[in-house]
């Protein structure tokens, strides 16, 4: 009923020096974990062989208590979508969020600014609407309606929209939506500081809605009058995008 949006690719390495230095971590340790992470790019080529790899991946990572396997490309159960072919890398000195648009007060924050904010964490379901699913996902990071609040939103505002720094995702809320507490501007998922390949240094998460709202390498918020579709909106995928209640799905109720 709904194209499946294609943009699932093979996720670039994770470069090790993206990462932040684990405290604590000797230093050979951190360079075996990197040297095995792009060692096995080379397994993962069709998307066939990947789903075997994710299947092998997710029964390692349950024996394998270091997390070691969470290093390797698509681990975890997730799948890398990019809907451009290479992101430049951001980290904690050249990152910036800005939020503007229909505010009484434009605000630009660095990552250590964020990470200065009160910090909320939510463990849910990732759910994609293509199917794929990660139960018990952590996110943690700033509510969306602190910064929204700190920039005071004006009254002819209705929407936020979002941009990112691969220069093409965009992504929709309505204010209200926005508001919501289960919604963060997030910085950590998975109890990690978030990967390039996962949308770091900063990405949306919209916890009650279908992944494709969580748009990745967050860079702008900008407060509108109205909705603004996103990306896979102005290709066809519902902009109030609720798990189970859209995208042609009408899931049963529980009760
Ligand atoms: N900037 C950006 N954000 C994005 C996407 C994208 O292609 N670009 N894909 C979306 C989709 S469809 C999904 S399922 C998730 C995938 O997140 P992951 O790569 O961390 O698994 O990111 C969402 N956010
Ligand atoms: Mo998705």
């Amino acid at each position: 009923m709904n194209p499946e949006h294609p943009e699932a690719r093979e996720a670039p390495p994770e470069h090790p020096e993206d990462r932040e230095p684990e405290r604590g971590a000797p230093i050979g340790r951190r360079i075996l974990l990197g040297t095995l992470g792009l060692g096995a790019l080379g397994v993962v080529s069709a998307p066939v062989l990947q789903r075997g790899l994710e299947g092998f991946l997710g029964e390692a990572a349950q024996k394998d208590p270091t997390g070691l396997t969470g290093l390797l490309p698509n681990g975890g159960g997730f799948r890398y979508y990019s809907v451009t072919s290479s992101v430049p890398r951001k980290n904690a000195k050249n990152y910036r969020l800005t939020v503007g648009g229909l505010v009484d007060k434009q605000a630009s924050y660095t990552l250590a600014d964020l990470r200065a904010l009160p910090q909320t964490r939510m463990v849910e379901d990732v759910q994609c609407v293509t199917g794929w699913r990660v139960p018990d996902t952590p996110f943690e990071g700033v509510r969306l309606s602190a910064l929204l609040d700190a920039a005071g939103v004006r009254s002819s505002a209705g929407a936020v929209r979002f941009t990112c720094f691969d220069g093409a995702y965009t992504e929709s809320l309505t204010l209200e939506q926005a508001r919501r507490a289960d919604v963060l501007v997030a910085l950590r998922m998975q109890d990690k500081d978030i990967s390039h390949n996962h949308g770091g240094p900063v990405r949306l998460y919209v916890a009650p809605m279908y992944f494709y709202k969580s748009a990745k390498w967050l860079s702008g918020i900008e407060v509108t009058e109205k909705v603004e579709p996103g990306y896979w909106e102005e290709r066809g995928y519902d902009i109030d995008a609720w798990v189970g209640r859209s995208n042609g799905r009408d899931d049963e109720p529980t009760t």
